[in-house]
């Protein structure tokens, strides 16, 4: 089965991290998901500017940037001079007074347009974005921080999206506590990418290859 596997940077080990960049390349990672915040949209600091410059120079696989961040209109264009056409910029709709206008700013600069849309978030309240977006960011756990527990509550609105991506012309994606059950129950149902983080790949005892690897061989 056909799945995109993302590694969420938040979690890597900054004090080796050009060597995790590359372990994670060589382990078959498909891209990396960078989750940038500004401590007011949300209430924590993760990734900076500086960091995603850093991972796009240290590799040729696409980025996944995810922006945490209040009006990221404002300053859309210092994150997207540093991009390349291939990579995905994410903004968070309720960031934004007009986020249309944000999205096409993300298109005109050659970048694939996502919204991420918060566990606590209608699929309706987005309804118009659907048919701008390529990819929608399904968020599992409320955004801020690695390590969460997931909410049950968003399997259904995560079905939901699924039955309208064809028409609307999106692709849908999980991020927050990704498990080897949720790839088993929601690669089949069309998820087409999942971002890693505590749960399944940083911090255990085991290669990236090696985790990457099972992930690819799991039983559906
Ligand atoms: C959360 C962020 C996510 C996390 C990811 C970590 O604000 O957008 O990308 O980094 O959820 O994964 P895990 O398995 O620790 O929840
Ligand atoms: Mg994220």
């Amino acid at each position: 089965m056909q799945f995109e596997l993302t590694a969420s940077m938040m979690c890597a080990d900054y004090g080796h991290l050009e060597q995790e960049v590359r372990n994670l390349e060589q382990g078959g990672i498909d891209s990396f998901h960078i989750d940038i915040m500004d401590g007011r949209y949300v209430p924590n600091f993760a990734m900076s500017l500086n960091d995603m410059r850093y991972i796009a120079s240290a590799t040729s696989k696409p980025l996944d940037v995810h922006l945490m961040i209040e009006h990221p209109n404002n300053r859309i264009g210092i994150f997207l001079e540093h991009l390349r056409k291939g990579d995905t910029v994410y903004i968070h709709p309720e960031a934004e007074y007009h986020p249309s206008t944000t999205l096409q700013a993300i298109i005109n600069a050659g970048m694939i347009p996502g919204i991420a849309i918060n566990p606590g978030t209608s699929a309706e309240t987005v309804m118009e974005m659907l048919r701008i977006v390529k990819k929608v960011l399904v968020m599992s756990v409320n955004p801020g921080n690695a390590g969460q527990m997931y909410l049950p509550y968003v399997g259904k609105k995560i079905t939901k999206l699924l039955s309208m991506k064809e028409d609307m012309g999106f692709e849908l994606y999980w991020d927050g506590a990704c498990s080897a059950d949720k790839i088993i129950e929601y690669a089949p149902k069309g998820v087409k990418g999942f971002v890693l983080g505590t749960t399944l790949l940083f911090g255990k005892d085991k290669p990236y290859g090696e985790t990457l690897a099972d992930i690819r061989q799991l039983k559906f």
